[in-house]
């Protein structure tokens, strides 16, 4: 399976994170990245290169133009302030308040364009989110061009990130943004399924009022997990897209028995879409060892993963997502890659 990756990841690397009522070293690092690569040529997974540059029309697809556009400005007018440390909003418009209006001093715009305050915004952040979007664009391309399949090692992750909201470690929306491309580039129909442990809510966002692309998500119940206000299994879509979302919520310290039945039922719901690409939002943070999150999958029920993915017998796309128990994060990531390749 062909890998693309981009060294420009590095550019992204907040410093601390608000968990628990106190600030701790980012759980989302370069080291992440760095792992899974040093996995794929470990195992030979096969060719890595680097992305191809595709400019943000095929990014703004799927995202606002103003939102776009607050990303690309945002350090540059944090630091105009004077302000040295990591950007980050400490205000957002509640419902009851005015959205029609975009502030233009920054703490407002911060505010205005995210869902909460875990996506810091670093010097590098915008070069590292364009080279990830441009990873997982480079993974589509790799698709069309007649590639079973393809591994996007995207890093900053996108599920989080809606049309206009950054948020939960997420800036661009990378396997939307690859969902789009394939959708632009002679797929009728195009499935995404997200494994993370965590609801991508974004990527629901953008495509849950449209009946050509499919969303379907297996994660750990909003109710007492982030991203807590999406992700429920009433949750089927919207207007024409009424049918083309589905929500698997699963309960804290889920195990391979209750995920396999899920992921069971959720490739029957993709298979009776019939699309012509599948997109992984190929998150391990479902790992029983990992540190923010509660489910119970062990290293050997990754290439399970892969295997019930390969089923679907469709090219498929998968894009890096979330996943933080470092050190385990390169052998479950491909282990997945290695179980869709060997079934
Ligand atoms: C990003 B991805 C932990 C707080 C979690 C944000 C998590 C973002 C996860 N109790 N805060 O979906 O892996
Ligand atoms: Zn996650």
């Amino acid at each position: 399976m062909l890998t693309i990756y981009s060294h420009r990841h590095h550019r992204h690397h907040g410093t601390a994170e608000l968990i628990d009522g106190t600030l701790k070293p980012c759980f989302e690092m370069p080291r992440r990245a760095e792992m899974i690569l040093a996995r794929v040529r470990d195992v030979g997974l096969g060719d890595v290169i680097a992305p191809r540059a595709f400019g943000l029309d095929p990014v703004r697809r799927v995202h606002d133009a103003g939102f776009v556009a607050f990303l690309e400005h945002a350090w540059a007018d944090w630091t105009a302030l004077g302000r040295t440390n990591d950007a980050l909003p400490l205000v957002w418009p509640v419902p009851s308040v005015r959205h029609d209006r975009v502030p233009d001093h920054i703490d407002g715009r911060l505010g205005y364009y995210s869902s909460d305050a875990g996506a810091p915004i670093t010097a590098g952040t915008w070069e590292a989110v364009q080279a990830s979007a441009d990873v997982a664009l480079t993974g589509a391309q790799a698709v069309l061009a007649g590639a079973a399949s393809a591994f996007a090692l995207c890093r900053p992750p996108g599920h989080h990130a809606a049309a206009a909201a950054m948020g939960g470690y997420c800036y661009l929306n990378n396997a939307a943004t690859a969902a789009q491309y394939l959708r632009d580039h002679g797929c009728a129909r195009v499935a995404v399924l997200d494994v993370d442990y965590h609801h991508g809510n974004g990527t629901q966002q953008i495509f849950e009022a449209r009946p050509d692309v499919c969303f379907v998500s297996i994660h750990a119940d909003p109710l007492d997990e982030y991203p807590y206000f999406l992700g429920h299994a009433d949750e089927r879509g919207t207007g024409a897209g009424l049918g083309a979302t589905c929500n698997y919520p699963l309960p804290q310290g889920a195990t391979w028995a209750t995920y396999g039945a899920a992921l069971a039922d959720a490739c029957a719901v993709i298979t009776a879409f019939r699309p012509d690409a599948v997109v992984i939002s190929l998150g391990v943070d479902t790992y029983e060892h990992d540190p923010i999150s509660g489910f119970r999958l062990t290293r050997d029920d990754f290439p399970r993963l892969g295997a019930a993915i390969a089923t679907l017998g469709r090219p498929t796309l998968f894009v890096m997502e979330g996943g933080y128990a470092v050190d385990d994060i390169g052998i479950n990531a491909v282990g997945v890659l290695q179980g869709f390749e060997r079934r």
